[in-house]
């Protein structure tokens, strides 16, 4: 790995600082080492992306502009516990493992998302079919057989996703109904023992700012890692809408993530907005992928900023939020848009 920081020169840093919004026309940086991927050569700070997989079979240019943009990929869906395991005890990894295989051959290392979540299990999971006993060992099972069968080809899990409410108490969720808080730990305990060459992440929403979802996350790590807990991560999520303004104080956030010692990660940016798109909204979408760059960019150790989704063809967005989209640095058409310009110009000040 590239050290990270001490090549940030003064000068660049400063750069970076005064940088707010950077105007390049659209479609000026698209291919070969003119892409993000090549911009961020160097910075210490991989650019990544989720990956739709139905989209990576069936789209060649969206195959070729996740080869050719993205150091890392992220399976959108694909390794959660409802893809991997439909039935009790029978396994399908087939669209994880090309995923695998696709990034091998391209060079990228892969984000794993995610182990334990309250969303997207599979449907004989539930707290009626099972005693906490049994819960506790199917967790524990999950947790060995997944990493297990993806080790040494993982670089970092997302173990635990969105485990705080927005008041800073911990989501109400199967797991810690049945397990109680200690699910947190013990989850990563085993999650270390599975595949100890794995970096190991929590991964939330809103907590790109100061907030008591932040500061949750805050304390639980220093916790956990007092405890001897193998947390080695903390990811934020990044999904932003620009009608609710952007996190001024992002930067501040990341550092002191980063003074716990812990690795930190945009793990899914995008940046929503209610549509129909006009350049003043595409303007300021790239000005907060700009923003979250340079915070990641600021900080000794944070190693990765993803995108979750690159094109508005394939974002989660419009299914989820009624008359918003256009979250992505790329339109539906794969042509960039101003985030992209500025995503790349971000990087190249920071080489
Ligand atoms: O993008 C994912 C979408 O395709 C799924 O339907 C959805 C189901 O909850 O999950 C989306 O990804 C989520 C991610 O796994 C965790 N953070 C929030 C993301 C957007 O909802």
């Amino acid at each position: 790995m590239i050290p990270k920081r001490t090549a940030l020169g003064a000068a660049a840093l400063a750069a970076l600082t005064a940088l707010s919004v950077t105007v390049l026309p659209t479609g000026s940086a698209t291919a070969g080492d003119t892409g993000l991927r090549a911009a961020a050569r160097g910075t210490g700070t991989k650019i990544g992306t989720a990956v739709d997989m139905a989209a990576l079979a069936a789209d060649a240019p969206y195959a070729a502009a996740v080869a050719r943009e993205f150091d890392t990929v992220t399976p959108e869906n694909v390794m959660k516990w409802e893809s991997v395991e439909p039935t009790q005890g029978t396994y399908n990894w087939g669209p994880a493992d090309d995923l695998i295989r696709f990034a091998r051959k391209n060079g990228q290392a892969v984000r794993g998302h995610t182990l334990v979540w309250h969303s997207q299990n599979p449907s004989w999971l539930t707290e009626a079919n099972f005693t906490p006993a049994q819960l506790k060992a199917l967790l524990r099972k999950h947790i060995f057989d997944e990493v297990g069968h993806f080790k040494g080809r993982i670089w970092a899990w997302d173990v635990a996703n969105e485990v705080f409410n927005e008041d800073g108490t911990l989501r109400d969720t199967i797991w810690l109904r049945a397990l109680g808080p200690s699910y947190i730990a013990d989850a990563f305990r085993w999650a270390h023992q599975a595949d100890p060459s794995a970096w190991l992440f929590l991964n939330d929403y809103n907590v790109d700012w100061i907030s008591p979802k932040s500061d949750a996350y805050y304390n639980l790590i220093k916790s956990l890692r007092r405890q001897g807990v193998p947390v080695h991560g903390f990811g934020m999520q990044g999904h932003l809408g620009i009608q609710y303004g952007l996190p001024g104080d992002v930067l501040e956030n990341v550092r002191r993530f980063d003074a716990l010692g812990v690795k930190t990660a945009f793990t899914e940016v995008d940046i929503r907005m209610i549509l129909p798109a006009d350049s003043t909204k595409v303007q300021a979408q790239a000005e907060g992928f700009g923003l979250l760059l340079r915070a990641c960019l600021l900080v000794r150790n944070c190693v990765s900023y993803t995108v979750w989704g690159f094109t508005d063809k394939y974002s989660w967005v419009p299914g989820v939020f009624p008359e918003e989209g256009s979250a992505t640095p790329f339109d539906e058409q794969l042509q960039p848009k101003p985030a992209y310009d500025t995503l790349r110009e971000t990087f190249l000040l920071a080489r």
